[in-house]
C-alpha cells in the first residue's frame, strides 16, 4: 500500500480558531490559543503519522491588514507557508458571512491549484448554518471540499481529516512518529507564559507583550527556567506585575502548571518583566526577538 504524507496549512482571519483545530487535531496543546485576535506569532508544525499516511498540519498566524512591523512579520509568516506546503484548509467563523479579510486570502490562494479545503468553525455556536453563508464563501474560491465542523467539540474532525488525506501526494514520512511538534519545549514554554499573560490581562497589553526565553536547564530539579516578558511601556509594565505583584504571580503559577504537563517534571520559573520601548515597530528588536523581517 502506498503512503501518503505531506503538508497541510491551516490558514485563515485571526481568531476563527486555526490553532484550536491544529491542537485537537494532532490531540494534544502544540499552539497557544486565546479569544484575543493575532495570538499565533509563528508557523508551527504538528503531525499526525497513521499507518497509511502522515500529515504535517501547518499552524499560521491569522492574516489581516497590518499596523506595525510585527503585524506585517506575522502576515509574511502565513503567506509564505502557503508556498511551502502540499495542501491548504481555508478556515472561517460559520457565524459570519465572508468578508474582505477573507477575500484577500482567497486572492492568495488563487497564486495556485493545490488542493483547498474550506472548513466552517465554530458550528457548535449555531443551529444550522444558513446556505447564504456557505455561498458567501463559495463565491470566493473552487474549493475542492467543504467541511463545517468544531474544533471545540471536535466534531467532524475526522472529515476532515480524511479530506486531507485523500488529497496528499505519495511521499515519505517526514517526521518519526513518536514527533508530535517541531516546537522545542523551549518555545512552548515562552509561548505558554504569553497565553497566560493573554487570558488574564486585556486591550492592548496582549498585543504589546513577547516573552523570552533566558534559561531553560533541565539537568536542575526542579527543572529552572527564567523568562523576559516585554512590554512596550512603562505602564504597561505595571499592569503586567499587577498590585503587590499579583498579577505576575498569577500569570507564573498559571504557566508553570501548564509546562509542567508538556515537561513531565516539576518546574521552577523565574519572570522578569521589562520594557523595550516600542519593539513591535523596532526591525532589530524582532530579529533578537525571533520574528521574521526582511
Ligand atoms: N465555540 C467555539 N469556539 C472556538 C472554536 N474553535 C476555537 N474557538 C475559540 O475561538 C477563539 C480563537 O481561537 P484560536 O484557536 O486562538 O484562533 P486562531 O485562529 O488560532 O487565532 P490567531 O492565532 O489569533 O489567528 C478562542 O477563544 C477559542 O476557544 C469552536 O469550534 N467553537
Ligand atoms: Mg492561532
Amino acid at each position: 500500500m502506498a503512503f501518503h504524507s505531506g503538508f497541510a496549512a491551516i490558514v485563515g482571519r485571526p481568531n476563527v480558531g486555526k490553532s484550536t483545530l491544529v491542537n485537537k487535531l494532532v490531540g494534544q496543546k502544540v499552539a497557544i490559543t486565546s479569544d484575543k485576535p493575532q495570538t499565533t506569532r509563528h508557523k508551527i508544525h504538528a503531525v499526525v503519522t497513521r499507518p497509511d499516511s502522515q500529515i504535517v498540519f501547518v499552524d499560521t498566524p491569522g492574516i489581516h491588514k497590518p499596523h506595525h512591523l510585527l503585524g506585517e512579520s506575522i502576515v509574511k509568516t502565513a503567506t509564505d507557508a502557503l508556498a511551502e506546503v502540499d495542501l491548504r484548509v481555508l478556515l472561517v467563523d460559520c457565524q459570519e458571512m465572508a468578508g474582505r479579510g477573507d477575500q484577500f486570502i482567497a486572492e492568495l490562494l488563487k497564486g495556485s491549484s493545490k488542493p483547498t479545503i474550506l472548513a466552517l468553525n465554530k458550528a457548535d455556536r449555531v443551529k444550522q448554518i444558513p446556505e447564504r453563508i456557505f455561498q458567501s464563501y463559495k463565491e470566493l474560491y473552487d474549493f475542492d471540499a467543504v467541511v463545517p465542523l468544531s474544533a471545540r467539540t471536535g466534531r467532524n474532525i475526522k472529515m476532515l481529516m480524511e479530506h486531507i488525506v485523500a488529497r496528499l501526494p505519495e511521499g515519505p514520512k517526514y517526521y518519526d512518529e513518536d514527533v508530535p511538534t517541531d516546537q522545542t519545549l523551549r518555545t512552548l514554554a515562552g509561548e505558554l507564559i504569553r497565553e497566560q499573560i493573554l487570558r488574564q490581562t486585556s486591550e492592548e497589553i496582549p498585543h504589546a507583550v513577547a516573552v523570552q526565553i533566558e534559561q531553560f536547564d533541565e539537568s536542575r530539579k526542579p527543572v529552572f527556567i527564567s523568562a523576559n516578558i516585554f512590554v512596550e511601556r512603562d505602564s504597561q509594565k505595571g499592569i503586567v506585575i499587577g498590585d503587590g505583584g499579583s498579577r505576575l504571580k498569577a500569570v507564573g503559577q498559571a504557566a508553570r502548571e501548564q509546562i509542567e504537563k508538556q515537561v513531565g517534571e516539576k518546574v521552577y520559573l523565574e519572570l522578569w518583566v521589562k520594557v523595550l520601548k516600542n519593539w513591535r515597530k523596532d526591525r532589530a528588536d524582532l530579529k533578537r526577538l525571533g520574528y521574521v523581517v526582511d
